[in-house]
């Protein structure tokens, strides 16, 4: 950690620690909640990435998630239901110099923000995006979200939820993000990896963060959660395996889909070598798919990263190009040129 500048006085050079990111504010989530545990983790993680707290910028949206930016002892945003992909985006074209995370619930994200979460994906604008699932709406008291199970029954479906869920990995798969990764809360070490490694990516990384909601949702994801073996962690250029005693495996199956197999009983080669830098998303997003709801085994980790030019880069290039051809141009006289009418 080199950074040194972010305070005055004598202690200018001493190295930012996890305490430094922490702010004053009282942390006000449920005694036990999951989002302690990644709030730990991100503060923990904040130093190591070498960049001054007055370059740091967290946006959010509401929920209990969303309470974010609050905890962190850096610039923060607290901004509008849904809408943080769209705020972080205008920062990091204005001021690319910054690094802007978005903390978002699975509400906030994929009901009302569903629209501005896929278009700051595909857009690849410069952010890094952690959505916390808890498979419900917190801050309101629980009502089913769109990662809902089927049947679930909350106050707002009372007699089961109809809608089948999305899958955040597919969704942010689809929209073709340059990063998207999987973990859980009380991975420390894992979720500390994945943290690192989406900050220190150039354009959009996604990362869902299963998160226990232990008010309205308790133990939604302990099948996985609390049962390592259920866990497949993707780990570029290795053969998928998991189990106790890695004892399954991932396979293709020449009709095109992926199975499960007992790995004591197959070749080596029979098992999917996990290829995180394919520019095709497609053996990623089956990989997504390998577990709909996390109740079976279960992948995390970094499913994809490749590269892919920054949105905020070209935007400001073709801006450039444009104030070359001509001139750098006058708000005032483009109102009042000849291309306007009245409405009588
Ligand atoms: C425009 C608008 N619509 C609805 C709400 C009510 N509301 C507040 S938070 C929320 C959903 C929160 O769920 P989620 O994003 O999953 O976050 P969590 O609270 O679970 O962390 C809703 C529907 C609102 N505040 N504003
Ligand atoms: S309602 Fe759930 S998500 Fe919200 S603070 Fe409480 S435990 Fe956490």
């Amino acid at each position: 950690m080199t950074e040194t500048a972010t305070r005055d006085g004598a202690d200018a050079a001493r190295p930012l620690t996890k305490k430094d990111f922490s702010s004053d504010q009282e942390v006000r989530w449920c005694p036990g909640c999951g989002d302690y545990a990644i709030l730990a983790n991100v503060q923990g993680v904040m130093p190591s990435l070498g960049i001054p707290r007055e370059n740091l910028v967290f946006v959010s949206g509401i929920g209990c998630a969303a309470r974010f930016p609050y905890y962190m002892e850096t610039y923060g945003f607290h901004s509008i239901h849904g809408r943080a992909p769209a705020i972080a985006t205008g920062i990091s074209v204005t001021r690319p110099d910054l690094k802007v995370f978005v903390v978002t619930g699975d509400g906030d994200a994929l009901s009302i923000g569903g629209n501005h979460l896929i278009h700051a994906m595909r857009r690849n604008a410069n952010m890094t995006i952690l959505l916390f699932n808890n498979q419900i709406y917190g801050l309101t008291k629980g009502q089913y979200s769109p990662t809902s199970e089927l049947g679930k029954i909350t106050k707002s479906t009372p007699m089961g939820s109809l809608d089948y869920p999305f899958n955040p990995v597919s969704v942010a798969l689809g929209a073709e993000a340059t990063f998207v990764a999987r973990s859980i809360d009380n991975e420390r070490q894992h979720l500390t990896d994945m943290l690192t490694r989406a900050a220190n990516h150039e354009g959009t990384a996604f990362i869902e963060i299963y998160q226990n909601c232990n008010i309205f949702n308790d133990g939604a994801f302990d099948a996985v959660r609390k049962n390592r073996p259920q866990q497949i962690r993707l780990e570029h250029g290795r053969p998928i395996r998991f189990g106790a005693e890695d004892e399954f495996g991932v396979a293709l199956k020449r009709t095109g889909e992926l199975e499960i197999v007992d790995a004591t009983r197959v070749a080596e080669d029979v098992l999917l070598v996990h290829d995180a830098h394919r520019e095709d998303p497609g053996l990623a997003f089956m990989l997504s798919r390998l577990s709909h709801t996390p109740q079976g085994p279960t992948p995390i980790g970094l499913f994809r990263q490749v590269e892919r030019p920054v949105y905020g880069t070209r935007l400001n290039a073709q801006l450039d190009d444009a104030v070359a051809r001509r001139g750098a141009g006058d708000l005032a006289t483009l109102l009042a040129g000849p291309d306007n009418w009245m409405v009588n």
